[in-house]
């Protein structure tokens, strides 16, 4: 099969990940032309019959961000339990504008929105995994009781949430397809060339949108 012929069926899930205000031009953890995604998503969402959102929702004490550890900047990592964590700008604070959806993203036939992040103690870049890569959100039990087997992924960050929930989603024994123009990324000191290695040493295809027939 060449990658112009992928027809997505009642087997596939497109997962439209953390197209929220913060991370558009604008907000406080903006992604370089992350607007650009809302529009394409529109149209390849429409061929999918099952479309899950995700939405980044943290509390505003929560630890990723850099205002509640004194003496840090944002971008710079610290070390916690489970890892280590880069130090975000706030975002995405549950209820705020920063975390509502896109206004434009118009996915109407989504069935269901995944909030991930909600723990204060602990990130979640993943749909499917916390930090700890072992306190699951749900999804990957939801997908398999649809019959879902391959799960395609588009949004914002391409190198962290993107990123992450495409190699959870292999780890959980989906197939995972990211479409990479439907995606935008934040780069910080080389994180998306090496996103893209931990990618395809999972298992996980790139494709453009163009391949979706
Ligand atoms: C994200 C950084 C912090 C993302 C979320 O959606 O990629 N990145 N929180
Ligand atoms: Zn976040």
């Amino acid at each position: 099969m060449t990658p112009s012929s992928i027809t997505p069926t009642v087997h596939d899930v497109l997962l439209v990940i953390d197209v929220q205000n913060g991370f558009l031009p604008g907000g406080s953890l903006a992604v370089g032309r992350g607007d650009e995604v809302v529009p394409l998503i529109n149209a390849i969402a429409q061929r999918f019959r099952y479309v899950v959102l995700t939405q980044d929702w943290h509390p505003a004490d929560h630890v990723s961000f850099a205002a509640n550890h004194p003496g840090t900047a944002p971008y710079q990592t610290i070390a916690l339990p489970y890892g280590t964590q880069v130090l975000w700008p706030t975002h995405c604070v549950q209820g705020s504008a920063s975390a509502a959806l896109a206004p434009g993203l118009e996915v109407p036939h989504a069935q269901l929105i995944i909030r991930k992040g909600c723990h204060r103690d602990i990130d979640s870049y993943s749909a499917f995994f916390e930090a700890d890569g072992k306190t699951p959100t749900g999804l990957a039990g939801y997908l398999r009781e649809r019959g879902i087997k391959r799960c395609f992924l588009a949004g914002l960050a391409t190198d962290f949430c993107v990123a992450w929930s495409a190699i959870d989603a292999r780890k959980q024994g989906f197939e995972a397809v990211v479409i990479d123009d439907a995606s935008r990324g934040i780069d910080l000191d080389g994180s998306l060339a090496k996103a893209w290695d931990d990618m395809s040493a999972a298992g996980v295809q790139r494709i453009e949108s163009t391949a979706l027939g």
